[in-house]
């Protein structure tokens, strides 16, 4: 896709705060600090459209982000951000689940892992919440740039078998610093909105 126009339209917390358009929506979960909103940086050809921090926790609400005025990107809170307490995690997922429950236009949710771990149980609890509702389950493994093409081999296999994945083509690697795979993911995107 070239990029003409990318902007962030809000950032919301209620589903009242959700914008009013009818453009396809795809959302990004994941673990806290995996990478969600440097990913949507990387694929847009923006340095910091998204904010992104070393620290977890960053995006703490909805943020969607409008492309070409064709589709709208979502940028979830993260999950499993060890500060954050019980009435904290309590409204993130009451939020995420508004969300994934009630946007029409959703076509994919697309789960983050970090390439180097094993998925978690709560990104194992996600998969299976992403799958329940519907959607196919695509996975992107980030940070790839971090190990070398034989260790992401090794785990790419080790978060097939963990996420209990049949089909390997629903995972793709992919680094934002390294912009490695960006085309492919691309690809992956536009094959989605196509279908729908
Ligand atoms: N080396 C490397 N670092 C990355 C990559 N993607 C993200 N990071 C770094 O990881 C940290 C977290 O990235 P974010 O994009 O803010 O993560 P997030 O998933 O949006 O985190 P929350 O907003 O807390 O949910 C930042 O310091 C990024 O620079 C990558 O592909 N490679
Ligand atoms: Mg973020």
């Amino acid at each position: 896709m070239i990029i003409k126009k990318s902007e962030l339209l809000i950032t919301a917390a209620r589903k009242e705060q959700y914008p009013e358009t009818t453009v396809p929506e795809l959302a990004f979960a994941g673990k806290s600090n995996v990478g969600k909103s440097s990913m949507i940086n990387a694929l847009l050809n923006r340095k910091s459209l998204a904010r992104t921090s070393s620290s977890p926790g960053k995006t703490q609400t909805i943020n969607f982000y409008n492309v070409n005025d064709v589709l709208n990107f979502v940028d979830l809170p993260g999950y499993g951000y060890a500060k954050v307490s019980k009435t904290e995690k309590e409204k993130w997922g009451k939020m995420i689940e508004t969300y994934l429950s009630s946007r029409e236009q959703l076509k994919e949710v697309i789960l983050l892992v970090d390439i180097r771990h094993e998925p978690n149980a709560n990104d194992i609890q996600m998969y299976e919440w992403i799958k329940s509702y519907g959607y196919t389950g695509f996975v992107i493994a980030t940070k790839a740039d971090k190990i070398s093409k034989a260790q992401r081999i090794k785990q790419i296999s080790i978060i097939k078998k963990t996420l209990n994945i049949d089909d390997i083509s629903l995972i793709t690697s992919f680094s934002s610093s390294e912009k490695l795979n960006v085309e492919k993911v691309w690809e992956l995107f536009e094959g989605i909105l196509s279908l729908n």
